[in-house]
């Protein structure tokens, strides 16, 4: 329900820290004025681009399940609430992968679309990530990420076909309003991968593993002020455990520790050989390693801790809390030699933020 009290009282704790945090104190109480008639007279507000590009930042900064925070200075906005179409908002997609890989390079990077308000269409976008592998049932199992199952199945409802390998590039499926989602094939152009090989093993490039370059995650809500973002897809660059640890290791995705473990010559027949823990090792060292090759930016599970606690000395300076979630902190390979591990975190949720919106019901 719309409450124009509510709204603004949430609007004027944001602009209070935002315009404190950029040394701007002096301007609050004319944007707040400014702001309260906005909402008397139009039922919302907008953000300045000051706000928008400082308000991403903090919601960044407030990620408690985000290991990756110590840049979050560094955050770029691209600000495209001018966009009306899902042809627009697709292209804009496109660029925003483009800007982002900077050849290897990743910008960390943000494209904010209309937010929505009072009488205003609502944009989103149905893609978990705006690179992703689709997922196909067949006669002989799951081909493809597993994950995209029912996400490929809406796909395929609206004529789009792939090529039915592991790893076809899912298209964007981008509704504005209530009108029906649409599709757009994105250009080969557009997708950057890395493929898998090991520092040692050969056979490794054998498995025919890869992955895409750049996570840029659209399927979250960027809360602002009491201003709802609904499509806003962030970027930064992958921690390796993500693709080797978990994307080509869980059982129900790509499921490839037992090929791994085979070739490596492991007794698979019982646990106690830790035939798992070696084959994931191996899995990582060869991400790390494909990805320093190609020259796409990727961070280790021990660099990544590190600049987290990094990342907690600068807020304390800074006088704020860190707030964390440590179950999604810790790296899902040796997280006990990592100081995350033997740290508590307060799991409290600060403002600005990201939130989940609920999946298309396909
Ligand atoms: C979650 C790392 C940049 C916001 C995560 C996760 C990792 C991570 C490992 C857990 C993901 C999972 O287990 O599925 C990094 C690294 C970055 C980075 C290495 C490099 C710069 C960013 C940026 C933003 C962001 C730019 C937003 C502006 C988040 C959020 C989550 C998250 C909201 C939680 C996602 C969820 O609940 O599903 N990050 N991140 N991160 N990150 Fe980051
Ligand atoms: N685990 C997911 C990606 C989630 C977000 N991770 C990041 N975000 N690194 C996967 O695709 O494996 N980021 O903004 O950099």
């Amino acid at each position: 329900e719309y409450d124009p009290d509510a709204l603004f009282s949430e609007a004027e704790s944001f602009v209070r820290q935002c315009y404190a945090e950029l040394e701007r104190d002096a301007e609050i109480e004319s944007r707040l004025a400014e702001i309260r008639r906005e909402i008397d007279e139009r039922g919302h507000y907008e953000h300045t681009r000051e706000e928008l590009e400082h308000g991403a930042r903090m919601a960044w900064r407030n990620s408690n399940r985000c290991v990756g925070r110590l840049f979050w200075q560094s955050l770029h906005v691209l600000d495209r609430r001018d966009l009306e179409t899902p042809a627009e908002i697709h292209e804009a997609c496109c660029e925003h992968l483009e800007y982002a890989r900077n050849g290897g390079d990743i910008i960390p990077t943000i494209s904010v679309f209309k937010p929505m308000s009072r009488g205003d269409r609502q944009v989103r976008i149905w893609n978990y990530q705006l690179l992703r592998y689709a997922g196909y049932e067949t006669d002989d199992g799951i081909v493809g990420d597993p994950d995209e199952v029912a996400f490929t199945d809406y796909c395929r409802s609206r004529g789009w076909e792939g090529e039915g390998t592991d790893f076809d590039v899912l298209p964007h499926v981008i509704q504005v309003g209530d009108d029906e989602p649409q599709l757009f094939e994105v250009p080969d152009s557009v997708i950057g991968e890395v493929p898998i090989t090991h520092p040692e093993y050969d056979w490794v490039a054998d498995l025919g593993l890869r992955w895409y370059d750049v996570p840029v995650v659209s399927n979250m809500r960027l809360e602002i002020g009491g201003i709802q973002y609904t499509a806003a897809p962030f970027n930064g660059w992958y921690l390796a455990t993500e693709i080797g640890a978990r994307n080509f290791a869980d059982e129900d995705r790509y499921d490839m520790l037992p090929a791994v473990a085979e070739r490596l010559g492991l007794d698979t027949s019982t646990d106690r050989s830790l035939w798992k823990d070696e084959a994931v090792v191996e899995l990582n060292r060869a991400v790390l390693h494909s990805y320093d090759e190609a020259g796409v930016q990727i961070v280790d599970h021990h660099t990544v801790t590190d600049q987290f606690a990094q990342f907690e000395r600068n807020e304390e300076a800074a006088g704020r809390e860190v707030t964390g979630d440590w179950s999604w902190l810790i790296p899902p390979v040796s997280p006990a030699t990592t100081q995350v591990f033997h740290t508590t975190y307060d799991h409290e949720n600060r403002a600005p933020n990201f939130f989940y919106l609920e999946s298309p019901d396909t």
